[in-house]
């Protein structure tokens, strides 16, 4: 799969349904969206914009450390409807409804309320004297929690890249967003969000078609910058899945030394059933204590590797833990270390650099402070100087701790990426020897799912970010007949992933639902809102109205 491949633009409702799939009734919900748009914006849209969501089978927080991860996009998706708006210049509103690439967006989730803005130019030097000329904009978003600061990120990511320096506008836009994806759940709404909002300015800007239109590879690169704005350093796999998947497969996606996407089939016989632990999770919210403070241990941990395994890293270069075994295969054979790298491959480079991950264990670190390491240690680790360490490690993040576990941090990720390259193997293996039925084919099965148990225990062991209720969930799903089960997504609440028998879905979703304690009492399509089967989708498209 190819990151120049073209985005795909659908001009008819039959081609666009087929490519979606048939398992949820995707008419009715693109048909409401249309006439929902007509009904507040008076017109129809110029254009809808899908991006989906996407459940992660293994390989999780890996992706910020450049390792490759087994993720498939799923069905339920983000759908935004847009046009460009008309107003007349002597309307009362015409003053901001007017402003150059000023935004009205509602969302048919009624929680979600209209919101209007406009970008701020940012002032002309004295010797530009074109008119529209723009220099470029005022673009930051405030750091709190609103649910159109996810369409600004994609939004302006668009205004920097193709309205700056330009001398041309962007047009005023209205637009109308609804998605089935649930938030907090580890199921990509956010990047299925910032996706459809990059895809959409970008089609209704004109940036879809023609010689020069902006290719997959871009539009995820784009919208892996654009998710920074909303305050998260994520690593690239959502954005890749969301934009990259194909129905059928799991995807594998490596991004060093760059962003590749290969379609990896999964071996019949079992479902990937997603469950939600009702725990709600914020990443933008949690991300201090959370997520970006492990981007942060992660990294810190990858120097401190590379140090005392004498691999020279430049002192503004965050170097990743892929990073430093890349370096060390390249020494020996380039040819193995580069994306095709093998679980063998792999395992060998990890045996060697064993002691060095143990010596991340701090002097001052023991069993009962888990390995941690003070600010003044991991500096120490790091060889940099304080102001130094501050600057490159701690300047473009926000973090809330005391105590830093490189170890432990350094220790789940390198196990992390072997199991990827294992379950990966056992995949292609079967697909290439597709004899491998009955027995055989469940005894693969039950390969996946244990490297899915390990995966697990080692996100609740070593990288902590499992919590109770996803230890609890993944356990009663292993107890129903899941072949595994894991934690999807960033953790600390949200979803789970299940690998279940095919014939066994709707007993183990029964029994699921009878064991897990917050599930009680919930029914019909407010159990299947918290628990269902999904199969790999597509990935995202844009329709285009004639
Ligand atoms: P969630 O929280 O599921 O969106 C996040 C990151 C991923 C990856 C996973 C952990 C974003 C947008 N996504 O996923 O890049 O690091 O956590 O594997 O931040
Ligand atoms: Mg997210």
């Amino acid at each position: 799969m190819s990151a120049q491949e073209a985005i795909p633009v659908f001009t008819n409702l039959t081609d666009l349904y087929a490519s979606l799939g048939t398992s949820l009734n995707h008419a009715e919900r693109w048909n409401n969206l249309a006439e929902e748009f007509e009904k507040r914006f008076g017109k129809q849209p110029t254009y809808i914009a899908r991006a989906p969501g996407r459940v992660n089978l293994i390989g999780e927080h890996i992706d910020y450390a450049l390792f490759g991860v087994l993720p498939a996009a799923i069905e339920r998706d983000i759908l935004i409807a847009v046009a460009p708006r008309d107003v007349p210049p002597s309307s009362p509103t015409a003053e901001t409804h007017h402003a150059p690439g000023s935004v009205i967006a509602e969302n048919l989730h009624p929680k979600y309320t209209r919101q209007v803005f406009a970008p701020a130019p940012k002032a002309k030097p004295a010797n530009v004297d074109d008119e529209v000329h723009v220099e470029g904009w005022h673009l930051e978003i405030p750091q709190e929690l609103r649910w159109e600061n996810y369409v600004k990120a994609g939004y302006y990511g668009v205004l920097e890249e193709h309205f700056t320096g330009a001398a041309v506008h962007p047009i005023p836009v209205d637009l109308l967003v609804t998605g089935s994806v649930p938030a907090g759940s580890g199921l990509s709404s956010s990047a299925a969000m910032v996706v459809a909002s990059t895809l959409a300015f970008l089609a209704i800007n004109g940036k879809l078609e023609g010689a020069d239109k902006v290719a997959k590879g871009e539009l995820v690169k784009m919208s892996m910058e654009n998710e920074k704005r909303v305050g998260v350093n994520s690593g690239g796999m959502d954005q890749a899945a969301s934009v990259m998947s194909v129905p059928s497969s799991v995807l594998y996606i490596t991004f060093y030394p760059s962003l590749t996407a290969s379609p990896t089939p999964l071996p019949p016989g079992a479902v990937l059933v997603c469950a939600h632990s009702l725990k709600v999770s914020d990443k933008a919210l949690t991300a201090k204590r959370g997520y970006n403070l492990r981007v942060v241990e992660t990294l810190v941990g990858a120097r401190a590797l590379a140090r005392s395994l004498n691999i020279p890293v430049g002192t503004r270069e965050k170097i990743t833990l892929r990073e430093v075994v890349g370096r060390l295969v390249e020494e020996a054979d380039v040819g193995k270390g580069g994306a095709g790298m093998s679980a063998d491959a792999l395992a060998e480079v990890l045996e060697r650099v064993r002691g060095a991950v143990e010596a991340l264990k701090p002097p001052g670190g023991t069993e009962a402070n888990e390995f941690g390491a003070t600010l003044e240690e991991m500096v120490r680790l790091s060889g940099l100087g304080e102001a130094e360490f501050r600057e490159v490690y701690l300047s473009w993040v926000e973090v809330d701790a005391t105590h830093f576990k490189l170890y432990k941090r350094a220790k789940h990720v390198y196990s992390e990426a072997l199991r990827v390259l294992q379950f990966r193997k056992l995949c292609l293996d079967t697909a290439a020897a597709p004899a491998a039925e009955g027995a055989d084919g469940v005894a693969v099965l039950k390969q996946l799912g244990q490297l899915m148990n390990d995966s697990q225990t080692s996100c609740a062991d070593d990288f902590e970010c499992s919590c109770e209720e996803l230890d609890e969930l993944t356990r009663l799903a292993r107890e129903a007949g899941a072949y595994g089960s894991r934690l999807t997504g960033a953790g600390w609440g949200g979803c789970t992933v299940s690998l279940v028998p095919e014939a066994e879905v709707a007993s183990f979703i029964k029994k699921v639902s009878e064991t897990y304690a917050p599930y009680k009492g919930l029914e019909g399509e407010a159990l299947s809102e918290v628990i269902f089967a999904t199969r790999p989708s597509t990935g995202a498209c844009v329709y285009k109205f004639d």
